[in-house]
């Protein structure tokens, strides 16, 4: 170890007990690679270092790549893109990283439920364990005309579909956010109505780039970017994404999403990518890659047509843009 540094060094005021406890189970089960994580110089500067050490799952990251998603720009700094998130359980403004520490992640059971061929329960830690991980570089457009690229790391939602095996007669997956207003001061805006939901067509949600990310730059998620799990559409607007998953409902009827439910005539169902459709406040033809300053010509569905854009043939009638 090249590093005398241990966990239960840490000094007393960044490490609470159950931290210490969850460092050491870390380290006996992690053997080599958490012995790897622990070493070097920056250990346990911040709180939300002591986190990813915290988190039972930091030694499956890094997970090996999946080169077939490739990106014609750099992955977006991290640093950048942790303090420039939307996380409206944390408040309206970017800067939400500090209060989404107060996200628990653990224990966090994800909940499989509707049209399957039984509804169950499964907490997150085994999940991933049925799942294997992997990192995929995606590029991601918000509605309100900024991207990012990020290194995501997870599972295709496709698995997590197969999992929870669906009836034939499920149309829709519906996905959730906790509920939790102790956890999640924002949600105490009673304008909003709580909890996140957001939802995919079957053919979208078992297609190859739809991504369940559990981790983000060779790690855990951060709080900020919605840990344990949410999800990564990169062909639709950011708000599809939705962040801190804990049901998945399989479904007959289309999902009504929170912010489709707020404006539908500005975030509708569909929600996929087109410079050419503006939204009805502003141009979407350009974004602003953030952490560049640079404006880039926005692409139709976010340029990931090739693997998408046969999702949409015959619903030329559907209000695919908006
Ligand atoms: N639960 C939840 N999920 C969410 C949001 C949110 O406010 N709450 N914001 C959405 C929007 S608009 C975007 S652009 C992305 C932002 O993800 P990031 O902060 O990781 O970049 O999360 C999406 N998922
Ligand atoms: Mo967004």
């Amino acid at each position: 170890m090249p590093n005398s540094r241990r966990p239960w060094d840490l000094p007393e005021r960044l490490a609470t007990p159950e931290q210490l406890v969850f460092n050491r189970r870390a380290l006996l089960v992690g053997g080599a690679s958490a012995l790897a994580l622990m070493s070097g110089p920056a250990i346990a500067q911040r709180v939300g270092d002591v986190d990813k050490l915290a988190d039972p799952s930091a030694r499956l990251y890094p997970a090996k790549r999946n080169e077939t998603y490739k990106l014609d720009r750099p992955i977006t700094d991290e640093n950048i893109n942790t303090h420039y998130n939307n996380f409206y359980e944390y408040g309206t403004s970017k800067d939400v990283a500090t209060a989404s520490e107060k996200l628990q992640t653990r224990p966090w059971t994800v909940k499989i439920d509707g049209m399957v061929e039984k509804p169950f329960e499964i907490g997150v830690d085994d999940l991933m364990k049925k799942m294997t991980l992997e990192e995929r570089t995606y590029r991601h457009r918000c509605v309100e005309a900024w991207s990012m690229a990020i290194a995501w790391t997870g599972f295709p939602l496709k698995k997590l579909v197969d999992f929870a095996r669906p009836l034939g007669s499920a149309k829709f997956v519906r996905m959730e956010t906790f509920l939790d207003a102790k956890m999640a001061p924002g949600q105490r805006m009673s304008w909003f109505p709580w909890p996140y939901i957001e939802g995919l067509t079957m053919a979208e949600a078992t297609n190859d780039l739809a991504f369940i990310a559990t981790g983000a730059y060779g790690h855990p998620l951060a709080k900020v970017q919605g840990a344990p799990l949410r999800l990564a559409v990169p062909w639709k607007y950011g708000f599809k994404s939705i962040k801190s998953i804990v049901r998945f409902s399989f479904v007959d009827k289309q999902p009504l999403g929170m912010w489709q439910q707020i404006q539908g005539s500005e975030y509708g169902f569909w929600a996929n990518v087109n410079p050419a459709v503006p939204h009805p406040r502003w141009s979407q033809a350009t974004e602003e890659v953030i952490g560049t300053g640079e404006r880039r010509p926005t692409l139709l569905f976010n340029g990931y047509g090739e693997y998408v854009a046969g999702i949409y043939k015959g619903l030329e009638n559907e209000r695919l843009w908006a």
